[in-house]
């Protein structure tokens, strides 16, 4: 009795000393692995990253034929409170020859491969536009297009009921409207103009300021071929989209089309359940307003090609700025009966500054001058509810026209204070990135900060914002704190069960390639109870189906992917 005793004791004592010894975090942390890395390419004239784990005290890396290019002594370690970590930092810019390299750490006996070759990236860029493509809604996603991951057409939407929140006297409850095109929204079905808005533009910006990329940039869609940039082929199939969303009596822009619940993880074409359009909403218009007033203005290169769209987007954009203004403070109030994604957002304040700014651009106008300037905000990393900085992106797009007015408002030096500010930040961090607060859909977050220093980027040409957009990117692709290569179907430690109904429904054990997962957060834990997860929110993340706060792809969160692939391809490929 007395030994058993003891020997309880003995256990209780090593357990405690053990938990005590650990670091924070390691309980349940997500990376067992040394080395935390780009697993998909350094570029031979970028900054070069990489981070070990504390106990490693030589880096090394031996090229193809086994010899010894580079070694360092990694900097000391160095503790983030987000990971509940400590890492050490390896700098090997100066190896600048292409090429496969296998890294060896002293204090760990793991290989790795890592490869130098800029060349890459087209793959990768094309990847990620192309999952646009693979989530189209209304037409079946063909064979030559999409090999494995071709599907029948799923959701033509051109019959879709008016629901009674969207309900009036020209319109009745249950009119049915046809509404087809566009992309489903992330791993659910549907249809939502708010996150539609920030997308859709995130992808005219991505044209307008790598116009000679895109214009090269065949991704193989069913529009390859036509003349026009595949990138703004894939744009037109969701802005169509959007423009349907407008009501023509009134200009009121449906806040979204929807099932009432989320379907089943069943293929598009098997989710047949009746769908409605939800709600008009003050947000819905605005970001319709902004998103359909940029393209009125930055498709006008293609106008012939692209008879009477530009005209119709202005006429639309118009319309619902006009719509918003007599309903300046209809919020987005989620219906008894329907249950899915909200979108809701209580601060336009934002979105006023956007449309506003779009539009004055477009027609020059006063009306809208007064309101971009009573709205003016500082910047911030842009999501669907936060989109100021959409406004600041187009209008330092046109700086040189813009009045003194507008300049003096401190456009300029506001966005660039926001630049360096999260260049700083990342400079200073143990895991080289900008990223602080880890929200759903963090990874969006990095790629958004990536594409605010790419813009930093071609306005200053200081090539510290370049740099720092390629260590965002270095993020993404496995330098995390997870270890993760966050895009599907690429990386060494791969993710492989995203939260998407056709990934999940299709049969094939490799997710739809190209989307970028949402990422750790720690907003809440009720999607996978029973999973192990870090409390760390830049370790709080789950390759697992369930996981529809970490593991869920969406458009919102491609776009800016797509931007800074294609930002970096553009100016690193030699
Ligand atoms: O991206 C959205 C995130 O910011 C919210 O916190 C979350 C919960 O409301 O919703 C996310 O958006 C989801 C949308 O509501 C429905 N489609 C899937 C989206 C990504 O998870």
């Amino acid at each position: 009795m007395y030994h058993t005793l003891k020997s309880l004791f003995f256990i209780l004592l090593f357990s405690l000393l053990f938990m005590a010894c650990q670091e924070p975090g390691t309980t349940n942390n997500a990376h067992k692995s040394s080395l935390l890395y780009n697993q998909y390419a350094y570029f031979e004239e970028g900054p070069k990253l990489a981070l070990v784990a504390a106990e490693v005290d030589l880096f090394v890396l031996l090229d193809d034929r086994g010899k010894e290019v580079f070694r360092a002594v990694p900097e000391p370690a160095q503790y983030w409170a987000a990971s509940g970590d400590s890492v050490r930092k390896v700098d090997f810019s100066d190896l600048r020859e292409t090429g496969n390299y296998t890294v060896v750490l002293q204090g760990s006996d793991e290989r790795h491969q890592l490869a130098v070759n800029a060349d890459a990236y087209r793959a990768l860029s094309k990847s990620a536009l192309k999952a646009f493509y693979l989530n189209r809604t209304s037409i079946p996603i063909a064979e030559e297009y999409a090999g494995p991951w071709a599907r029948p057409a799923g959701h033509p939407d051109t019959l879709v009921y008016v629901h009674a929140s969207a309900a009036d006297d020209l319109r009745p409850e249950g009119t049915v409207i046809s509404s087809p095109l566009g992309w489903y929204d992330a791993g659910d079905y549907n249809k939502y103009v708010v996150n539609s808005g920030i997308t859709t533009y995130t992808l005219l910006r991505a044209l307008e300021d790598q116009r000679s990329y895109y214009d090269e940039l065949e991704v193989n869609i069913p529009e390859s071929g036509s003349g026009l940039p595949d990138l703004l082929s894939e744009l037109l199939f969701n802005l169509r989209w959007v423009l349907s969303m407008q009501d023509p009596n009134d200009g009121g822009v449906y806040h979204k089309l929807t099932t009432q619940q989320f379907e089943g993880f069943v293929m598009p074409h098997e989710a047949t359940n009746p769908r409605y359009v939800v709600a008009k909403s003050t947000a819905a218009a605005l970001n319709y307003a902004a998103l359909s007033a940029a393209a009125a203005r930055m498709l006008e290169p293609w106008s012939e090609q692209l008879p009477g769209l530009t005209d119709s987007c202005r006429v639309a954009a118009e319309e619902a700025w006009q719509w918003a203004l007599a309903h300046p403070e209809l919020y987005y109030q989620q219906p008894a009966d329907i249950a899915t994604g909200a979108y809701g957002d209580d601060n336009l304040s934002d979105e006023w500054f956007w449309a506003a700014a779009e539009l004055y651009l477009l027609n020059g106008s006063d009306a809208y001058k007064e309101v971009l300037m009573q709205k003016y905000a500082q910047p911030q990393v842009p999501s669907w509810n936060q989109v100021e900085t959409l406004g600041f992106y187009s209008l330092l797009s046109r700086y040189d026209e813009l009045p003194d007015e507008l300049r003096e408002l401190g456009v300029r030096r506001d966005f660039l204070d926001l630049a360096a500010r999260l260049a700083l930040v990342s400079e200073q961090s143990p895991y080289g990135v900008s990223i602080q607060n880890f929200v759903w859909g963090s990874n969006s977050q990095v790629a958004n900060e990536g594409m605010i220093k790419l813009f930093a980027h071609a306005l200053t040409g200081r090539p510290q914002y370049l740099n720092s957009a390629v260590s965002d990117l270095d993020y993404i692709l496995g330098r995390n704190a997870t270890g993760f290569c966050f895009i599907t179907g690429f990386g060494t430690k791969r993710i492989f069960n995203i939260h998407h109904r056709p990934a999940a429904a299709d049969g094939i054990d490799d997710p739809i390639p190209g989307f970028l997962a949402g990422g750790p957060n720690l907003a809440t834990f009720e999607d996978c109870p029973d999973a192990e997860r870090s409390t760390y929110p830049a370790k709080s993340y789950v390759d697992l189906e369930c996981s529809y706060s970490t593991n869920e792809i969406a458009i919102n969160w491609n776009a800016p992917l797509v931007y800074l692939l294609g930002g970096l391809d553009a100016r690193m490929t030699r």
